[in-house]
């Protein structure tokens, strides 16, 4: 008889903090804020697509912005040169965030003031897919240089997302980058996926977004 105990601690912690996800979402939406939470691979794009963002919609309402990293406080120094309120979350290692990471960050920005909440996950396209932030809808950034074949090798962060945004258009022409192929590939593990082809860089296809931001936050409102 084996005289050890074997304890699924990975399943607990993932219940525990789908918990604290679900409350987490249950009070953004009573106070009205719209939480998105943006994934990629390190340096896709995220701190350059949220500059872009801020720009296109700051007139409109009022963002915060939750930059979160294992060390450094570049990506806020950068976003707080928008006037935008931003929190910079250090991770201490930690290679994503977990609702109750992102709680906290939420409390420091204050709700009352925000209504639409970015959150800059850690760059990494495994871990921060299988922890529930709480907030309201996931987007993650595949970049042109990454390559096409990104939704078949990481197929879990392709499934949990509302919006796919395709960064770095403009480098189509020297990575071999097939879009309708990544287009397939995506919406085959995930139908109602949305795609939006973008180049942070210029701006071009931010607008889409900024869009389906407007219309999404209208319904969280309602
Ligand atoms: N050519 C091109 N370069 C881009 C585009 N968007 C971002 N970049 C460049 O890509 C590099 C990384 O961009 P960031 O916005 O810092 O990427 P990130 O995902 O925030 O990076 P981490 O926070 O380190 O994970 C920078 O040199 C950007 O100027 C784009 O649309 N086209
Ligand atoms: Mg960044």
């Amino acid at each position: 008889m084996d005289t050890y105990k074997i304890i699924e601690v990975k399943q607990s912690v993932f219940e525990d903090n789908d918990r604290q996800a679900d409350l987490l979402r249950e009070e953004l939406k009573r106070d009205k804020t719209f939480l998105v939470n943006l994934m990629s691979s390190p340096g896709s794009g995220k701190t350059t697509t949220v500059l872009r963002i801020i720009e296109a919609l700051k007139d409109e309402m009022k963002i915060g912005v939750l930059e979160a990293d294992i060390d450094s406080d570049v990506d806020a120094h950068t976003v707080s040169k928008t006037g935008a309120k931003v929190i910079q979350l250090h991770t201490g290692g930690m290679c994503h965030l977990d609702a109750d990471m992102t709680k906290q960050g939420i409390l420091e920005l204050g709700t009352e003031e925000i209504d639409f909440a970015i959150l800059e996950n850690v760059g990494n396209l495994v871990c921060p897919a299988e922890f529930d932030t709480g907030a309201s809808k996931n987007v993650m950034i595949l970049s042109v240089p990454e390559g096409d074949d990104k939704p078949l090798k990481y197929p879990l962060m392709f499934s949990i997302v509302d919006v796919l945004l395709i960064n770095k258009m403009d480098t189509i022409n020297i990575f071999d980058f097939d879009l309708e192929a990544v287009k397939e590939r995506v919406k085959k593990i995930n139908p109602n996926i949305k795609v939006i082809p973008i180049c942070a860089k210029t701006g071009e296809g931010v607008e889409e977004w900024a869009n389906w931001i407007r219309s999404e936050v209208k319904s969280w409102n309602e």
